[in-house]
């Protein structure tokens, strides 16, 4: 594992305010972050805006406003969002601060300047709201955008381009050499298949038709085309050529940081092919992973801004508490492939994991530590065979859990968290405390306790970069002390003895399926 970890999310249009989706993505990054920071990884997690546009433009002449009015107050809502979801960035960037304007412009010359960029004319099939140009076997017959759907118009303009098979082979080589370039696996063939063999063509990276953009130096009249302006966050937000360069250092050049982007489905080709082209031509270092995320729908529908059917985050967070917010976009979607929101699979995820498997168990336990031992962790004797595979069941876990995170597959090391809660509660009813209590079988007992108590604070460790506040709810109801609370591999085993325990109150109370359900859809209506 390399020493310091880069991470960020794309940075999204506030064109309109942020949904579930986006919050899918944000909170993904956080776990990962959270979990490399953990592990000791000095981590640096950067998320923002893009903010330039002509739909963004468009939709501040619709509200009467100047596009830097409408921009910050979205940019605010999408900060304020991930304040409410205990998002831990390091830095938020939002492409119209100064910082990334001078970067974009410095980026388009180095360039231009290095033959990459050249003037010629642009023509293609243009759809407005996901500003991006088609061809015509894209746009098939009936001209419609293969990304949301609507029909696109054909339109010409002077533009400046780069050119994409200068690059090309050098890129071959590099998703050759490193097989884990773009995750998952298959999302390389689907790159290829798609984009990279029916032939690349020159990428447009200016227009005329609209203003609202960084304008090119050296031809005041173009703006940059919002992807290489976009794009350009990932280093501009580290200060790349800027006075001040050491985060740069420190997370880019240096080779012992490995560089994560994470990203959906829908902008894949932006970072697998352009992105490291434009970093070949300024000859800067290439990210090592580009991680493809699928795209949730709702209720079977796609979702997305363009197409008006969203769910909002907040109003789940503040009905069922930001924990479980957390736990269900981590858990329900495998990450790497397309999921579903629905208010049903919301409800009895909650359910399952939360209330039945693990709020439960920590119930149940620190309710008998309670009744059998007056509130304190008893010391463990000789193990059982039920003892010895629980505990091993646990370090199985443990290490399973870190091999699925370093490979970022986040739902699977989660459900190696939650079959070791599973085996912890069939423990119990294995072991019968309350017969070995009649029977007068102290030490059974205790061993009992003890275990729980150690596979609790051990999965609970495990889930703290999703449940980032009940997390530290459990700790405080053993009393651990701070160091008693750092993760480690090789960790001591039973080491809580004589830690007081409080009994918990229901930490995830069950969600009635009818009521929550309703209450959820009626949020999608609106
Ligand atoms: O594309 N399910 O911004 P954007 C899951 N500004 N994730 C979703 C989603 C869904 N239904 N909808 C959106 C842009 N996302 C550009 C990016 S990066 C240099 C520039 C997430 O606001 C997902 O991560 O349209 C997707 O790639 C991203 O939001 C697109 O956000």
């Amino acid at each position: 594992m390399k020493k310091k970890f880069y991470i960020t999310t794309p940075i999204y249009y506030p064109s309109a305010e942020a949904h579930i989706g986006h919050a899918y993505c944000t909170t993904i990054c956080d776990i990962l972050a959270r979990y490399k920071r953990m592990r000791g990884v000095e981590t640096y997690f950067l998320t923002g805006t893009d903010e330039h546009g002509e739909k963004i433009q468009k939709n501040a002449a619709l509200k009467g406003v100047t596009p830097q009015e409408f921009v910050d107050e979205i940019a605010g809502k999408f900060q304020n969002l991930w304040k409410a979801m205990k998002i831990s960035n390091d830095d938020f960037i939002r492409t119209t601060q100064d910082r990334h304007v001078k970067v974009v412009q410095d980026v388009f010359t180095k360039l231009y300047n290095n033959d990459d960029i050249y003037l010629g004319k642009y023509e293609g099939w243009y759809c407005t709201p996901c500003e991006s140009f088609w061809t015509d076997t894209q746009v098939g017959e009936e001209h419609l955008c293969p990304d949301c759907g609507r029909p696109v118009h054909k339109a010409s303009e002077e533009a400046y381009f780069f050119k994409t098979n200068k690059y090309l082979p050098e890129l071959l080589k590099i998703m050759d050499e490193n097989p884990k370039f773009i995750l998952p696996l298959n999302r390389k063939n689907e790159m290829m298949n798609t984009f990279i063999k029916p032939g690349l063509n020159d990428l447009c990276v200016s227009r005329t038709s609209f203003d609202w953009g960084i304008q090119i130096r050296e031809n005041p009249k173009h703006i940059i085309y919002v992807w290489m302006d976009a794009l350009t966050n990932y280093i501009s937000a580290l200060g790349y050529d800027s006075d001040d360069e050491s985060k740069f250092k420190k997370f880019w050049e240096d080779p012992d940081c490995e560089i994560v982007h994470i990203v959906g489905a829908d902008i894949s080709r932006f970072h697998v092919i352009y992105w490291p082209m434009f970093l070949m031509g300024l000859g800067l270092r290439v990210p090592d992973r580009v991680f493809v995320h699928g795209l949730l729908d709702l209720n079977g529908e796609k979702m997305s801004k363009s197409r008006g059917n969203v769910v909002s985050p907040l109003p789940l967070i503040d009905r069922y508490g930001v924990d479980t917010v957390r736990w269900y976009l981590a858990r329900e979607m495998t990450f790497g492939s397309d999921g579903r929101f629905s208010p049903e699979l919301f409800v009895d995820r909650i359910n399952m994991d939360l209330a039945n498997n693990f709020g439960n168990l920590v119930n149940r336990t620190t309710s008998m530590i309670n009744k059998y031992f007056e509130g304190k962790v008893p010391a463990v004797t000789e193990l059982n065979e039920r003892d010895k595979a629980l505990k091993l069941a646990t370090e199985t876990a443990l290490r399973a859990y870190e091999t699925y995170f370093d490979d970022l597959k986040v739902t699977e090391a989660l459900v190696e968290v939650t079959e070791l809660l599973n085996k912890a509660n069939k423990y119990i009813e294995d072991s019968t405390p309350w017969t070995l209590s009649k029977e007068g079988r102290v030490d059974e007992l205790a061993n009992v306790m003890a275990l729980l108590t150690n596979v609790i604070i051990v999965a609970t460790k495990m889930i703290s970069p999703v449940l980032v506040e009940t997390s530290e709810k459990v700790f405080d109801l053993f009393h651990l002390s701070k160091e008693q609370r750092t993760y480690d591999l090789n960790y001591e085993f039973c080491p809580f003895t004589g830690n007081e325990v409080t009994k918990a109150t229901a930490l995830f109370p069950r969600l009635d399926a009818e009521t929550e359900t309703e209450y959820i859809h009626s949020l999608a209506k609106q």
